[in-house]
């Protein structure tokens, strides 16, 4: 994937809308994709849409549901700093961890690090440096390597109660705002979030792993919180993201929402869950549901249809945003969750004695219809609260081959692009889409496509693994450009 680049600061302002869609001609389409049958598991149907479905254990959880439904593994607590780290940045104690590894290498299953850079749980780390902290990082991102292909580097670094301030306490105490202006992207600033990401990428690309680095928060799935308000954590959190993926430096990969799901006002599950999705991959962000887990009280206590309906819409929203690329449930069953009161999670029974609930077909139900098999959950964006636009309904018009639509996420003066490109009623094996911009608008990146042009007509061709496309399926590529781009025209044809 190209790397947007090129801005270091932002005023963000709304813009825009989707611009026209114009169904391609001259293409032949190919072959009719068969009917699928059901997956039977979750991991399975997962990866069928083209996302991983993970749990958080510890080893001595690791009975054989462990492997036949989940595809990512989360060691719960035995990578955390107070486990693993020594007070010079070591590592000891590091053989749960070795364990949980092992097994997921063993069986096929991607792992999340979970987590380096955190307020809470820093044993022998509390109240260290940055000096030290970048010791840890490097030494826990050497030391599984590649072997582990998400590190949560940076854990909750924002403050409770939706005030949209970054927590105060170490290490956090280790940032500076030098000019008082409330960020800490300004030269002069220091910011422990960007100097612990500056470190993990500089370790990453010394040692040529393929690891992606993630930054992990909770209550910050919506863009709004219960009653409307905005969610200023999300916000404060997404402006993180932007300035540490859009500027100069790329050095955040994912994001992880938590998704702690209760009746807390801050942690309900809105209906605009997947509008704040999608904003954030549109910023080239994978984004992943870390730790999710439903409190039954969200359903009337119901662990029944209520919850499991719960359950259905957050792995929807994810499903809706191409970016969205996995779920992890915090635990299998509700007697062994953090939780157990809130009765939270995909299973009864214990001990790997495991029994499936209503929520566990829902979703697996949800993951089966794949990546378009329902209607968004959320309703637009209100562009008061977001300035990111939603994507426009995808129509595409047979016989015609494919379309593509597009979402903007506009600023003064520059955007970034998200096109989704739908097959018709045939598969197809490769796309083109012509972009007509308007005059002093012009294309500066681009990411999971070919590109020839700047300005005026400009072409995006398929890469070659996202040429393939079932019918009625889509995948999405993007571009980041200066000027404005509603009025942008796109034409899609396709093979
Ligand atoms: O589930 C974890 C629980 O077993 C630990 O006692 C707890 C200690 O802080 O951490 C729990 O996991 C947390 C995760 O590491 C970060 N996000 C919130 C999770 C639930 O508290």
């Amino acid at each position: 994937m190209n790397i947007p680049s090129g801005r270091a600061r932002y005023r963000p302002v709304i813009a825009a809308l989707a611009v026209a869609v114009l169904a391609g001609a001259g293409a032949v389409a190919v072959g009719k994709a068969p009917a699928l049958a059901a997956e039977t598991t979750l991991r399975a149907a997962a990866a069928k849409a083209g996302l991983f479905f993970g749990v958080a254990a510890s080893p001595g959880r690791l009975s054989s549901i462990v492997s036949q439904e989940f595809g990512q593994l989360t060691p719960e607590n035995d990578m955390k700093p107070d486990t693993i780290a020594t007070s010079s940045g070591g590592l000891r104690n590091t053989g749960n961890a070795d364990t949980l590894v092992n097994y997921a290498q063993t069986n096929n299953m991607l792992v999340r690090g979970h987590t380096l850079v955190w307020h809470s749980q820093a044993g022998q780390l509390q109240g260290t440096s940055q000096a030290t902290l970048n010791t840890f990082i490097g030494n826990a991102l050497t030391r599984w390597g590649s072997r582990i292909a998400y590190w949560d580097v940076v854990n909750e670094a924002l403050d409770d109660n939706n005030n949209g301030r970054r927590r105060t306490q170490w290490p956090h105490s280790l940032s500076r705002d030098a000019n008082g202006d409330g960020d800490f992207f300004d030269a002069g600033d220091t910011d422990v979030i960007r100097n612990s990401f500056r470190r993990a990428k500089e370790v990453v690309q010394q040692n040529n792993l393929t690891t992606k680095l993630c930054i992990n928060d909770y209550d910050v799935e919506g863009l709004t919180v219960s009653g409307g308000a905005r969610n200023n954590k999300a916000q404060a959190l997404y402006d993180i993201v932007r300035a540490y993926t859009q500027g100069t430096e790329r050095l955040i990969d994912c994001v992880g929402f938590q998704a702690h799901f209760n009746d807390n006002p801050n942690s309900v599950i809105t209906d605009d869950l997947q509008a704040n999705i999608q904003r954030f991959a549109d910023l080239g962000v994978e984004v992943h549901i870390t730790e999710l887990d439903i409190d039954d009280d969200l359903s009337n206590n119901d662990i029944g249809q209520g919850q499991a309906n719960n359950y259905r819409k957050v792995v929807r929203a994810c499903l809706n945003v191409a970016g969205c690329t996995g779920i992890t449930v915090w635990g299998i069953a509700d007697s062994e969750s953090w939780r157990s009161s809130e009765r939270g999670l995909l299973f009864t029974g214990g001990s790997g004695n495991y029994q499936k609930k209503a929520a566990y077909s829902a979703v697996l139900d949800e993951l089966n219809k794949g990546r378009s098999g329902g209607n968004p959950s959320s309703p637009p964006v209100s562009p008061s609260i977001s300035p990111s636009a939603s994507v426009s309904p995808s129509t595409p018009t047979d016989p015609s081959p494919c379309s593509a639509t597009v979402s903007l996420n506009s600023w003064t003066g520059g955007f970034v692009a998200t096109v989704r490109v739908t097959a018709g009623s045939s598969s197809i094996n490769s796309w083109r889409v012509t972009a007509g911009l308007p005059t002093g608008t012009a294309v500066t990146n681009h990411w999971s496509a070919e590109r020839t042009g700047t300005s005026g007509t400009v072409q995006f061709a398929n890469v070659g693994y996202n040429g393939p496309i079932a019918a009625g399926q889509f995948t999405e590529f993007g571009f980041q450009g200066t000027g404005a781009a509603a009025g942008t025209t796109l034409t899609c044809t396709a093979t």
